[in-house]
């Protein structure tokens, strides 16, 4: 597969600073070369940059960074329909999540004009599904999902061209959840397993379930990955840590499966604060998933498609 590697190295949507860094510890644990290694082509365009900062301001006194935040998603949703156009599998490196409020929109206008649907898989600790009036925090990184779902309130955000269904999302590995993100996740019927479903039911059967309705409705998949979907103990550079997360089996299946689908065809790595790293091990497991993403096996086996 042609891949193209996307810097954002965006932290305006995050409470700590340090995902600036994201970007290029990424490159430092060596993901083109490892991409290169599995066959693929790859080609680094660098780090996007957001300029021109927008006049928005809203009335929840919490939000802060909201026109860096706005400007990044203006500057990444292009960034992200131009390698959709001209590469296979786009590769977003962040940068923290709030990146999202670009790229998966970018994308998104992108399979439109394919006549395809796009479905998002969230691999999160957290829904990411406040709208500006429900977030407390004030992070904006924990908005993408409610906004590129459609809801409403996002009026100082840019204009969606392709907004994705809500029945379209799948949402693995989820363990903190806001009271008013609890209920508009209801109210759409958001498919949410979260850790204690995972727990259950294992990982593999909501995924397979998942790839199965993409497969049927011939859709894209855009998967987005924040390292906080993995447990604080083997991926602890991130800010916002939440015990009880997947192991690095659960993370390398879900991988796995994914590869085996056939079905991915862009992918965001988010939330990595180099900063709060030893020896870049969080870095390093995140590119072996990509890896696994992108076809490194144990075995040779013979892969089921999906
Ligand atoms: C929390 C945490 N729901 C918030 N969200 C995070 O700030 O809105 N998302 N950390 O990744
Ligand atoms: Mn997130
Ligand atoms: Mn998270
Ligand atoms: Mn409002």
């Amino acid at each position: 597969k042609s891949c193209t590697l996307i810097g954002a190295p965006v932290q305006s949507g995050a409470s700590q600073p340090g995902c600036v860094m994201g970007p290029d510890a990424f490159r430092t644990a060596r993901l083109a070369e490892t991409l290169g290694d599995l066959g693929h082509s790859v080609r680094d365009i660098g780090n996007v940059t957001a300029s021109d900062l927008p006049d928005v301001t809203h009335a929840n006194g919490a939000i802060h960074d909201l026109a860096q935040t706005v400007a990044w998603a203006k500057a990444l949703e292009s960034a992200a329909f131009d390698a959709a156009q001209s590469s296979d599998m786009p590769i977003f490196l962040g940068g923290d999540h709030s990146l999202s409020i670009g790229t998966v929109p970018g994308i998104a206008r992108h399979w439109a004009s394919k006549d395809r649907p796009l479905f998002v898989l969230w691999l999160d600790a957290h829904p990411d599904f406040h709208t500006l009036d429900s977030t407390s925090s004030g992070n904006l990184h924990g908005t993408p999902v409610a906004y590129f779902s459609g809801l409403p309130d996002f009026d100082v955000y840019p204009p969606l061209a392709a907004p994705v269904d809500p029945a379209n999302l799948c949402m693995l590995g989820i363990r903190s959840v806001d009271p008013a993100e609890n209920a508009a996740l209801a109210e759409r019927e958001v498919d949410v397993s979260d850790m204690r479903a995972i727990d259950e039911h294992g990982i593999a059967a909501p995924l397979r379930a998942f790839l199965e309705r993409v497969r049927k409705a011939d859709g894209a998949l855009h998967v987005s990955l924040d390292v906080d979907f993995l447990e604080p103990s083997i991926a602890p550079a991130v800010g916002t840590t939440v015990p009880g997360g997947a192991t690095f089996r659960e993370a390398h299946l879900v991988m796995e499966m994914l590869c085996d689908s056939g079905l991915v065809t862009s992918l965001d790595m988010v939330e990595l604060n180099p900063f709060l790293d030893e020896r870049g091990r969080t870095a390093s497991l995140m590119v072996d998933l990509c890896a696994s993403l992108m076809g490194r096996k144990v075995l040779d086996r013979q892969t089921k498609r999906f």
